[in-house]
């Protein structure tokens, strides 16, 4: 019998995600890692590091450090964290500049060496970046995606929990739209193991509706700016620790072939309305990466807030200095 495989995950970018991203890909046995950065030494020291945690952690996988595309030969799924982060008082749309270069490079690398990869971006402004990934690597689209919609209804969920003082784990939210501060947490889709949380909501406040909306779109907006809170706080970077979980989420899906159904940035061909972007929507993911996109009506209200959020991302898009050829 020939040897049995196992997964080999490439991380493109050994910052804080990459470094803490790989670190939990092997405690959770996911696969072999390659850490890559521009800069030399960061992955290695890295790798090493986290070598040393396998005898304590009980894993038995190969972690290398490099700046050299060449090992990323073989590679099962590439995760794109390579980039600039934002500074207080910055927009995620600030770095396009800087980090669709860097896309640019990083995209030609995966393209050479990893061709049969399925690709998970991070990089901000997200959905530009998933963009721009696609059109420089030439990937059918259900194998490049973006992870933001995880982490922004991890997030959504979070603030819910804390509000309604129970756990987190039983509560289901949902952000679509671009990431970006116009994102579109979905209040109807809200609920805790299937009891909306408006209704929860308005039995805390004695059935006083108005304040309980109030509480409701104050939920919202917290996590709309969530990741702009956060950067406030460190001042000198962004989330780390729930964007790696988030990521490892979609990982997950991939190598175990889940079929779960979480937001991811995709390529729209006309779902919501929305034709040739890259936006988060609900999506089932699967071995094949984005296996489908799941539509559902919104409301009014929903629609509105989707498409402004789609014309954010559309602009961004179609601002682009170099825009490569489109797709
Ligand atoms: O939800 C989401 N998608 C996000 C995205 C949530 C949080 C942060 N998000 C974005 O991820 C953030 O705005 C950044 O664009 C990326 C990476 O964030 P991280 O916190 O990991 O940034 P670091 O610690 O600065 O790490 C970036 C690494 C760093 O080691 C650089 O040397 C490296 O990227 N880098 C490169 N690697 C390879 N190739 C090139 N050209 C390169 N340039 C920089």
């Amino acid at each position: 019998m020939g040897r049995i495989g196992r997964a080999k995950i490439a991380i493109i970018g050994s910052g804080n995600i990459g470094g803490i991203l790989a670190y939990h890909a092997t405690s959770r046995k996911l696969g072999d890692i390659v850490l890559y950065d521009i800069v030399e030494g960061r992955p290695q020291g890295k790798s090493i590091d986290i070598s040393a945690a396998a005898r304590e952690d009980e894993f038995d996988l190969r972690i290398v450090g490099t700046n050299d595309y060449a090992d990323l030969k073989g590679s099962n799924i590439v995760v794109i964290t390579a980039g600039a982060t934002r500074r207080p008082g910055m927009s995620r749309s600030d770095l396009v500049h800087i980090n669709s270069k860097i896309m640019k490079e990083v995209s030609e690398g995966i393209k050479k060496f990893a061709p049969n990869s399925y690709i998970i971006v991070v990089s901000n402004p997200l959905d530009a970046m998933v963009t721009l990934c696609q059109r420089y690597t030439g990937f059918p689209h259900h194998k490049v995606m973006g992870m933001a919609g995880v982490l922004d209804s991890a997030r959504f969920a979070t603030f819910i929990a804390w509000e309604l003082g129970i756990s987190v784990r039983d509560i289901n939210a949902t952000v679509l739209g671009g990431h970006g501060d116009s994102m579109v947490p979905i209040v109807r889709f809200a609920n805790v193991n299937g009891i909306p949380v408006t209704e929860l909501l308005e039995r805390k406040y004695k059935g006083d509706k108005s304040h309980a909306k109030k509480v409701m779109d104050q939920l919202v907006e917290r996590t709309q700016t969530a990741g702009g809170e956060v950067v406030k706080l460190l001042k000198d970077g962004s989330a780390f620790f729930s964007p790696a979980s988030s990521i490892l989420t979609m990982i997950e899906a991939i190598i175990q072939d889940q079929k779960r159904l979480m937001s991811a940035s995709a390529y729209l061909t006309g779902q919501f309305g929305v034709y040739g972007y890259y936006v988060g929507v609900p999506c089932i993911i699967g071995a094949e990466g984005v296996e489908q996109i799941v539509e559902f009506t919104m409301n009014e209200e929903e629609k509105i807030m989707f498409d402004k959020s789609v014309a954010a991302v559309q602009e961004l898009i179609n601002s682009l200095n170099d825009p490569p050829n489109a797709a």
